[in-house]
């Protein structure tokens, strides 16, 4: 199960106690106060953490407490500050407050902090009163309570190219002769359930894959694996649509190029103007009449849009096809 949602309790520490108290020592009559001040309790952090890319640990742990601030002491002691609580969160994680879903932030880069529950302030002790008016404060303030909310944590994959496409349209078998990214890979529909990222690489320049679970008719509103991964490649650079050309599928290519497109336009406006490319997969098995071939150069000439043929078992054509996503990227944004 690929978890990109979870709800989460997170409270601060609550600052420790002040003290009230005062001198006593033999030969000193009327000590002063010395009550020291009460430490911060701890914060709750989210830290990025690049290795991982599931929310999944927080589905089983769903509450985090940081810890209370010491007490301060007679002798002028301060309570020592309480440690903070660090959850690490997959990059991409963004955070919402449940119930108004404010985002709070979002995390997006190995080791960037992000606080998420402030702990209380210590309270001062009755040394911190002293002053002209009054020499022996007798009053000592509890320590400030930790702040504390339900969250929502969704996982947004950062990803540089989205592969889309109909469900076993050969994406994973792309992602995986691209990037050394084993994804599952099987002849029947719906066999990637979860997003797999893949780094490939061209001529020094790195980029991330997405290989999302296929879209069918109705994704946008939630039908098949619908929205939830919808969402992971809503922040690609590049969508690069694979399209099975072996010509074995059975299906229209047209209508089925027409389907990703009418998914993802109602997805997102962002989404239907990202700059795209079409790949034809499976070159290796068409052949004679019923290769789709021509329609599908048709659809890339009508929309303008760069067409590459691509064969997963014997590698032909991903050469191609990595270089030029790699020079997409590499583009300013503006111009891409
Ligand atoms: N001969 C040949 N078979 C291919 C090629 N690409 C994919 N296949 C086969 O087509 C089937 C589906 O490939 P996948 O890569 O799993 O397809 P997918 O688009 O990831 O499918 P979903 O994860 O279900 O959306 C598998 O049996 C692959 O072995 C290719 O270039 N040539
Ligand atoms: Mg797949």
């Amino acid at each position: 199960m690929f978890v990109d949602r979870v709800k989460i309790f997170v409270k601060g520490g609550d600052g420790g106690r002040g003290c009230a108290s005062f001198r006593r020592e033999t030969f000193v009559p009327m000590g002063g106060p010395d009550g020291g001040n009460g430490g911060a309790g701890g914060d709750v952090i989210l830290v990025g953490q690049v290795n991982q890319n599931t929310l999944l640990p927080l589905r089983f742990h769903t509450e985090f407490r940081a810890k209370r601030g010491a007490h301060g002491g007679p002798g002028n002691r301060t309570g020592r500050e309480a440690k903070d609580t660090l959850i690490q969160v997959p990059l991409g994680t963004v955070v919402r407050e449940e119930g108004t879903d404010t985002v709070i932030g979002e995390v997006v880069e190995d080791g960037q902090r992000l606080l998420i529950a402030q702990g209380g302030r210590g309270g001062r002790g009755n040394k911190s009163y002293l002053s002209n008016m009054n020499r022996a404060p007798r009053n000592a303030d509890p320590g400030e309570a930790g702040e504390e909310r339900w969250l929502w944590l969704d996982l947004k994959l950062l990803a540089d190219v989205g592969l889309v496409g109909l469900p076993n349209a050969g994406k994973s078998t792309l992602l995986s002769r691209i990037s050394a990214a084993k994804p599952k890979i099987a002849d029947y529909p719906f066999t990637t359930l979860t997003p797999v990222l893949g780094m490939a690489s061209w001529d020094d320049f790195d980029f991330v894959v997405a290989d999302v679970p296929g879209i069918i008719e109705g994704a946008s509103t939630g039908a098949g694996l619908g929205l939830d991964f919808l969402r992971h490649i809503e922040r690609t650079r590049v969508l690069a649509h694979v399209i099975d050309s072996s010509g074995l599928s059975g299906h229209d290519v047209t209508a089925d190029y027409e389907t990703i497109c009418k998914e993802l336009n109602s997805f997102s406006k962002a989404l239907s103007t990202r700059p795209r490319v079409l790949v034809a997969s499976k070159r290796d098995l068409a052949h004679g009449e019923s290769d789709p071939l021509p329609e599908i150069q048709a659809i890339a000439k009508r929309d303008g849009l760069k067409l590459f043929e691509i064969s997963g078992a014997t590698g032909a054509g991903l050469k191609e096809l990595t270089a030029h996503l790699a020079s997409l990227l590499q583009t300013p944004r503006e111009e891409a």
